[in-house]
Parts: C-alpha cells; structure tokens; sequence
C-alpha cells in the first residue's frame, strides 16, 4: 500500500515570495525524512527546504527561478503506507517546523550527543562564547540542524559544513560538540574575534550596496574558518620551465586538432600528482578532533576557476592516473562547467590538495589560503624570462613562480621546501612528464 504526500513549504517566519535558487530532488528519487529539497534564498539567508515524510518522487512542483512562500507545493511523493500513516510524519507534514533562521522550539528535543547535560537554549557549549546571532542566521543548514545547533548551543556561524554545497550537517554539529568538550575548539575563533568597526560609508560619498553572490556567501565563511584556524605559511619556488614550455608550444596545435587545450596548468597538475605521491603528509588531513592525521590513498586534486558568480574548486578525481593530454581536456570541461555554473556537489567535493593558477593573468607570487581540511594549497603565477645562471653562464630562462602555503600544525618547514624543490624538479622533467600513465 502506498499513499501520496505533497511536502509544501514550511513556515518562512517574516518572509514571502523567497527565490527558488536550486532544486535538489528528481522525479524517481527516494528521499527520507529532513532530505533537502529545495535551496531557498533570501536577502538574510540561504536555506534547505527538507521533506517532511519519506518516499519516492513522483513530482517536482517548485523549480529554479520561481517564487515561493509558506504552503506552496514542493513535491509529490509516493510513501509506503506505513510511514506515510507514523504519527510524527503525518504531523510534520500537517505542521512542519519553522524554516525561519531561528527556529521555533520544537516539542521532541534532539538527543544529545554528549554525556555531558546540554547546555541553556542558546548558551554557547563547553564554555565558549555565546551564539552570535548574525552568523547563525547566515549559516547554510537546515532548520533541524539549526534546532540541534539551538539545543547544543552550537554557533553555526563558526562551523564548516561538509554536506553538499558546503551545507552544515548534524554530524558536523555533533563532532563540533565533541571537539569543544575535548577542549580542541579554539575559544577566539570566529565570534571571539575582535570586530572591525561598522561605518556608515554613506557619510563620505555616494555609494551603492550590491549583495554577495551565493557562492561568495557559502565560500567566504569556509575562507574564514580555514584563515582563522590553520596556520598558515607559505613557501616559494621558482621552476624553470624552459623545456616544458617548448614542448608545449610544439604539441599545442596537435593537442588542439583533437580538441585539447594544453595550457601550462595541465602539466603543474601532472607534476602535482608525481610529487604528492612521494610526500603523503601533503595528500592527509587532520582528524575532527586534530589528533590523528588521516593519509589518503586516492589522489583528487581541486582547482580554483574563477567564474563570473565567484571562486569554486571542481576537483578532477584519481588525477595520478591521468597523463597530462586527459588532465587538460578535463580541466578544460571542469572549467567551462565552473563558468557555465553547472558542477554538480560531487565534481566539487572530495579534493586532497588544491592548486590555485594566476598564471593567465598576471603577478609574481602570492599567498593562497588552503582550502582546508586539505593541509596545503598551490598557487601558480605568471611564467616570466628571467637572467639564470646555467653552468656559469648567464642565460635567458623561463621561470614558474610557485607558492605553497601549507598547515604547519602538520607540515613542517623543511618539508614544505622539500615538496617545492621535489616540485620544480618535476616541472623541469618534461620527459617524464609528458609519460603515458600506466
Ligand atoms: N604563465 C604564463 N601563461 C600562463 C600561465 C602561466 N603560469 N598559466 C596560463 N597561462 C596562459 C595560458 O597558456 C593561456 O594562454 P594561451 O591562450 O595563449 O594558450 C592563458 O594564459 C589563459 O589560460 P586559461 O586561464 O584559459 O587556462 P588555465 O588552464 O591556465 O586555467 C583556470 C584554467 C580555470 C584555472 C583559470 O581560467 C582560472 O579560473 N584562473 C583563476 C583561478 C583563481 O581565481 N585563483 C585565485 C583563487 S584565490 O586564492
């Protein structure tokens, strides 16, 4: 027996006639209970939608670009009777909870996690401070993880999400918990820091106010957190890439007719994946708790694109066993993609070590921030002819400056100058670099 639901949407507190900015769900898809279906957004926030009962959808009544408010169908689903009839689904979709930024309580508590009694609604946990308001509303996260994050007097503003599009989950709340209560979340991070000061700009001059971008809205807090809690130090190289160029140049045109554009990037992916092989350290991250160091046996390198709606990593799966003809023709599909704002969650998660290029554009070097929980990052400049000594001679070579910053909790200095000779040494290698991959 099978019964059909209409998930419509939930109570949107002050707001009315919210934008549509993604549907997550297709028709045939089976979701559960808190599933995210829609991505909803308004001046204050950004939002998820979830479903209210479990099942299959047999229809997608909301879509991109469309304006909705409190009631309006989202799905149609298909539930097997016997959840379709469980009480607290049947009244969930009667009455489902506030998707307002500070939710309203609700009548069953989350259970906590901890063993510890959880702390007052809105009492920061452990001992930090209190919630700041702003960042909570901001914080990408269904309005369960909100109510959990409410319950446990979590500041979402201070968290990462790992979900899709760098959602908060209930995991990341509760593996938050467990690091505060272990003593392992610092106290001055993000709402512990001192303010800039706000200034009414409008008193100098005419200004106008234009919003942040969704991406630039999700990614800058994961920016912050990274900046706020890593430290960072970054490393420099130059590789001559003299060879490497020359080939380049004398391959292009082949590489095009079948459709490749062979850009100096593909072959510093290549060289990435052959030294990060020799120095797993930078192919790890650290635990929730940064106690253990977790190596990574897969290679996923990310990439930064710049894109007319802001920065996004796609990140190219396996690239160790990719030779640098299939490095490039996907790192040119990854970035149209970026560019055409079309990467699915999974081209965008999951990346060990990111390389940021600058090189089409310009600048000598500069210090990228890692894109953590990864523990280090390349950036790549503009090649220049530069005066080099070679066997006593002065002689015109065409140098890569390099900029590694890396997570000293975890990389140690000499290591990191290790990895970027390893690396100019690699860059140098055009041979080897231009080797089919087994
Ligand atoms: N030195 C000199 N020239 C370079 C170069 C370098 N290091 N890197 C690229 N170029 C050249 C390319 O050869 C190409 O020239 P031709 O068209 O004459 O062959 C031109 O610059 C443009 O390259 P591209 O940008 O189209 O291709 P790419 O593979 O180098 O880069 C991508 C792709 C997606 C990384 C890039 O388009 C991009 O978005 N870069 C910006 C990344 C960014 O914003 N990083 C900062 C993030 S904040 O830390």
């Amino acid at each position: 027996m099978t019964e059909r639901i209409t998930v419509v949407v939930p109570d949107l507190g002050d707001f009315k006639s919210v934008d549509v900015v993604d549907v997550l769900v297709r028709i045939g898809e089976e979701v559960a209970i808190d599933s995210p279906l829609l991505t909803l957004e308004t001046e204050k926030a950004t939002m998820d939608v979830p479903s209210t009962a479990a099942g299959r959808v047999i229809a997608v009544l909301a879509k991109k670009g469309d304006k909705i408010s409190a009631g309006s169908p989202v799905v149609e689903l298909e539930a097997a009777a016997a959840t379709a009839a469980a009480p607290a689904v049947a009244a969930a979709v009667e009455a489902p909870a506030a998707l307002s930024p500070t939710p309203t309580p609700a009548p069953t508590p989350a259970p906590a996690p901890v063993a510890a009694p959880a702390p007052a609604r809105g009492e920061a946990v452990s001992g930090q401070r209190p919630v700041e308001e702003v960042g909570f509303a901001r914080a990408y996260a269904t309005p369960s993880v909100r109510l959990l994050a409410r319950e446990l007097g979590v500041d979402l503003g201070r968290l990462s999400g790992s979900g899709p599009k760098g959602r908060i989950t209930h995991e990341d709340v509760k593996a938050w918990v467990k690091r505060a209560l272990a003593g392992a979340v610092p106290a001055v991070a993000g709402g512990g820091l001192p303010r800039i000061p706000e200034v009414d700009f409008a008193r100098f001059g005419p200004i106008e106010v234009q919003p942040l971008t969704r991406i630039q809205r999700i990614s800058g807090p994961r920016l912050h957190a990274s900046w706020v809690n890593v430290p960072h130090v970054t490393q420099f190289e130059e590789a001559d890439i003299t060879a490497l160029e020359e080939a380049r140049v004398r391959l292009k045109q082949k590489a095009l007719d079948e459709g490749i554009k062979l850009t100096p990037l593909a072959f510093v992916l290549r060289a990435c994946a052959r030294v990060l092989h020799h120095f797993p350290r930078f192919n790890a991250s650290l635990d929730a708790q940064a106690e253990n160091l977790v190596f990574k046996k897969y290679l996923h390198l990310g990439f930064a694109a710049d894109t007319p709606n802001g920065l996004v990593v796609p990140v190219m799966r396996d690239a160790d066993r990719k030779d640098v003809y299939e490095i490039a023709r996907e790192l040119a599909a990854l970035s149209e993609k970026a560019r055409a704002g079309k990467l699915t969650a999974a081209e965008m998660q999951g990346g060990c070590f990111t390389v940021s290029s600058l090189g089409g554009i310009g600048g000598t070097a500069f210090t990228p921030i890692i894109n953590a929980p990864e523990v280090a990052i390349l950036g790549v400049s503009r090649s220049s002819l530069k005066p080099v000594y070679v066997d006593g001679q002065l002689v015109p070579r065409l140098m890569l400056p390099l900029s590694l910053s890396y997570d000293h909790r975890v990389v140690d200095g000499a290591e990191a100058a290790r990895f970027t000779t390893a690396l100019a040494t690699a860059l140098a290698d055009v041979r080897a670099l231009l080797e089919a991959v087994p």
